[in-house]
This record gives C-alpha cells, structure tokens and sequence, in this order.
C-alpha cells in the first residue's frame, strides 16, 4: 500500500517554521488550555476536529494549541477526543459531517481504514485536513492537506545520533524497542527511519521491540518484562518520551541507572522529557513539535475561502542532548 507522504512530491512540502510560527503566533503551549486569551472576532467558520486521545504530554500540548488557537482566530471548534479508539473518531466524523461543519481535520489514530468514512466526507462537500498524522490511502483526494512532522526523518536522527554514540563499540549493542502505537504512522515512520540508520553499523541490534501504546504504564510494564527477559540491554529507543519515563520507573526499581546502564532515546521533547533530559536520565531527544494550532487554524481559512493549500505542510524540528536540554528547559513552550 503505497504511503501517502510518499505521493506527495518535495516541491509541494511546504517547510514552515511551525516552532516559531507557533510560539510567535500566541501558540504557547503551557497554558494553551487556558480561556484567559479573549477569542478572535468571530469568523463564522465551524471546524470539526477529531483528537487521537489524551494519551501523553505531546498530545495534551497539542489540543491546547489547538483549542486555543481556534479561540484566537474566531473559529467555532467542535472538539471530540477518541480515547484512542478509531471506531470513536469514525463515528465523531460523522457527526460533523451531520452537523455540516465548514471544514474537518484529524489526526488518525492509526493509518488504515479510513476511506469508507472520508468518502461520505467527500461526497458531504467537506474538505478534510489531516493533523499530526497520516493514513495509507490510495486515494489523496479524500483530504485536502496533511500538517504534521515527517516521522521516518525523527527515526533517522535517533539512529543517527545511536550509531555515532556506539561508532567505536567492539560488542554487540543490545537494543530495546518500545513502539507507539500499532499501525500509526508514527510508530511505523519512526521504527523505518532508526532501523534505516542502525543497519549502518553490525553491532547495533534490536533484541526485543513490543508496543507501549504512547502511554508512561504501558511503557513501564513492558520494559519490566524486557529487564526479565534479558540480562544485558545497553540502549532503549522509546517512540516517545512518556514511554520512555515510564521505563525509567523500571529500569531504576530493576536497580539500574537510565542514561547510564542503559542509554536512552526518546522522541517528542515535551516539558517531563527535557527535565528527565537535563538529569542525564534521557541521552538524547527528538522533538516533535505539537504547537501546530496557529498553522491550522490558518490553514483551515484559507481553505473555506476556496484557496489553494499545499497538500503538505511539514515541521522543522531539532534535537537535544542532556547537555542542550538543560540549556533549552527554562524556555521551553510545552
Ligand atoms: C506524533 C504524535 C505522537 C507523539 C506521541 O506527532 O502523533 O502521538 O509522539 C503521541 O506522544 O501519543
Ligand atoms: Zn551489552
């Protein structure tokens, strides 16, 4: 099944700085959830969006930028939260569809399955905008716009920084995986980009990759199960950073020192990740900036005033090693 980011050409991603658009642009992230900014003269616009969940600190980051910046631009925000369930973002479609709001966006829990759904979308006269995350269609015109980061390129720097970590290493390095969740395209951007970059080197190895499902418990509980299965883990890749905490909760009850013992790499650079960062706990992390409201919401004007969008919207991002996540932590936005 082809993937739909790949369809898409480079000369249609539009690089825009979403980081500083975002944080320029009012999207401050911390107390995004906050009413205290008074809303935007009213646009009339009505926007249906589906969120995956409330799953990590990334995602709550994220429905604050987005509540907030629907306040800011005047744009009625119908707001549904999925608990991590597609059969509840299906059904919350339909109902904007129902409801016939202006414009819908989402971002999918997992990349497949959604065509039936988008369809009706289609056929509603409802332009569809795909948020944070992208499906596997074969059919790019059941949506109008995919804004999100490029996950294989996250991926590639974990591997990246991994394989110059270990570039001198004699023995084997035994690697742990705790995967987002099953089948969404983070989860299986990000494995594809580390497993690109760790092929380079022979020593790096995964021994053991299982799903944590983005959360800190399910995190913990699997890494549990890893530290009794095998006596010698060196490194653990988290697709991002909650599962990474909650494994830290293990490694340090196993009697193990994270970043230490075992060196640790998470993806997202939320506020709890950069401090256990600055500890020396994490050793390195891939942000995924989730203060993308302002860039939406932007988005979601010019497309009920019939304009042309870019079909990609993509995110620059940075990483941070202890030492830059110590330095970055005071002024960090989420
Ligand atoms: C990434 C986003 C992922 C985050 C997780 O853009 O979809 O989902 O990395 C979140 O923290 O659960
Ligand atoms: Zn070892």
């Amino acid at each position: 099944m082809k993937k739909t980011k790949r369809m898409l050409g480079i000369g249609s991603i539009i690089l825009i700085l979403l980081f500083t658009a975002a944080c320029g642009g009012g999207g401050d992230g911390g107390d995004g959830g906050s009413s205290g900014k008074k809303g935007g003269k009213s646009t009339g616009i009505v926007l249906g969006f589906s969120q995956v969940g409330a799953e990590s600190g990334w995602r709550t980051a994220n429905t604050e930028s987005i509540k907030q910046a629907a306040a800011e631009a005047g744009i009625e925000l119908k707001f549904s939260d999925a608990q991590q369930k597609q059969e509840n973002q299906i059904k919350a479609i339909r109902s904007f569809i129902q409801q016939k709001v202006d414009v819908i966006a989402f971002s999918p829990v997992v990349e497949s399955g959604w065509d039936t759904v988008l369809q009706e979308a289609k056929e509603a006269g409802i332009p569809v905008v795909l948020a944070d995350r992208a499906i596997d269609s074969e059919d790019d015109s059941l949506y109008v716009s995919f804004i999100g980061s490029d996950f294989v390129e996250e991926g590639r720097k974990a591997g990246q920084w991994l394989a110059e970590y270990f570039k001198d290493a004699k023995e084997p390095v035994n690697i742990v995986e705790l995967q987002g969740t099953t089948g969404s395209a983070p989860a299986i951007d990000r494995k594809k980009g580390f497993e690109e970059e760790i092929k380079k080197n022979p020593n790096l190895r995964i021994i053991a990759s299982q799903t944590g499902d983005f959360t800190r418990a399910k995190g913990k509980e699997v890494m549990q199960s890893f530290l009794q299965a095998y006596d010698d883990i060196d490194v653990l890749y988290a697709h991002n950073d909650d599962m990474g905490l909650g494994a830290i909760q293990a490694i340090e009850a196993a009697g193990l020192v994270p970043g230490k013992d075992i060196i640790i790499i998470t993806v997202d650079a939320v506020r709890d990740g950069m401090q256990a960062a600055a500890e020396g706990k994490i050793n390195f992390i891939v942000e995924c900036n989730p203060l993308f409201g302002p860039q939406l919401m932007e988005l979601v004007k010019d497309i009920a005033a019939g304009k042309e969008v870019p079909k990609r919207i993509s995110v620059i991002e940075s990483t941070f090693t202890s030492e830059q996540a110590r330095e970055a932590l005071p002024t960090r936005k989420y």
